[in-house]
């Protein structure tokens, strides 16, 4: 595999690593506030995004490349509110998807099949993540970030599983 494919996808590895970082951080964020069905949401999308993260690591052990852990930046939260806080992950994967489609690219220009593939994977899965961003967050405009409405909203949110093909 190409050194500099190698970097890329090492790159990446670091950022699905920070992704379920800050996922973990706005977990016990929504868990001191008592909205435990946001915190497990959240906790649910950490542990995603580390799936992530071991997707690459063991993709590049098949490849006979390099693994190079990189540091991870310390997760800085910017919101206050359930609905701030789903407008930031919104963001935060439409920066990951642009990412994702950056690294295709490389793949495409550098005639690397095996890591096309592995992208794709990735593209597709990042459109069901930000579909269900979205749908969560057409909801809580419709709620408001209080009220009977949002614990309701949080009791449905408790019932999230891990996709197992995640
Ligand atoms: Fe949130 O998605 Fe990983 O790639």
């Amino acid at each position: 595999m190409k050194e500099q494919l190698q970097h890329a996808v090492n790159d990446q590895i670091r950022a699905e690593f920070e992704s379920a970082y800050i996922y973990l951080a706005a977990s016990a964020r929504f868990d001191a506030q008592g909205l435990n069905g946001f915190a497990h949401w959240m906790r649910t999308q950490w542990e995603e995004e580390t799936v992530h993260a071991l997707k690459l690591y063991d993709f590049l052990l098949q490849r006979d490349a390099q693994v190079e852990l990189q540091a991870l930046s310390k997760p800085e939260l910017s919101f206050e509110t359930p609905l701030e806080a789903f407008e930031m992950v919104l963001e935060h994967e439409q920066y990951i998807t642009g990412r994702i489609y950056e690294l295709y690219q490389q793949a495409v220009d550098a005639r690397d099949y095996p890591l096309q593939n592995l992208m794709q994977w990735f593209i597709d899965e990042q459109v069901e993540e930000e579909d269900s961003v979205r749908a969560i967050l057409d909801d809580l405009r419709l709620v408001g970030d209080s009220g009977a409405t949002l614990l309701l909203l949080d009791r449905e949110l408790a019932a999230r599983q891990l996709d197992p093909g995640a």
